[in-house]
């Protein structure tokens, strides 16, 4: 029985589709810009000065209570991303006082104005102290 497609044709759609996966481990990094930096490592939470995860970043991956950010970063941080295996409480003042709100594993937030503390005010430059403990879920 003859094939319906021809060995080589199959091989080469087939070699067409596999060079449109990415490939990290081939990929130059003095090729990529850092803005397209995408998912930071498993289990590490990034938090951002700007919005869209820009700016200066600021990076843990291990658990970590942070009860008073330094000045440079205090009111601040515009937006997060919680990386698999990690959830962060994050509070409004130091200590871990004022409003709190938790963010999930796996978490890509954009910005913090789209999360409201009140009618007011949202998550935006706010946070003065958070922990980051293990586990995906708050
Ligand atoms: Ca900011």
């Amino acid at each position: 029985m003859k094939p319906k497609y021809a060995p080589w044709l199959i091989l080469a759609v087939a070699a067409a589709l596999l060079s449109l996966l990415p490939s990290p481990q081939t990929t130059n990094a003095a090729m990529v810009p850092s803005l397209v930096q995408a998912y930071p490592p498993r289990g590490c939470v990034d938090l951002y000065q700007d919005d869209n995860h820009g700016g200066e970043r600021l990076r843990y991956c291990r658990p970590v209570n942070v009860a008073s950010l330094s000045a440079h970063w205090n009111d601040r941080i515009s937006s997060i991303y919680v990386g698999y295996g990690r959830h962060i409480w994050v509070f409004t003042e130091s200590g871990y006082r004022g409003a709190r709100r938790c963010f999930p594993g796996n978490t890509y937030v954009n910005s913090l104005r789209a999360f409201r503390i009140d009618w007011r005010k949202t998550w935006n430059d706010i946070i003065s102290s958070f922990q980051i403990h293990n586990g995906n879920n708050c």
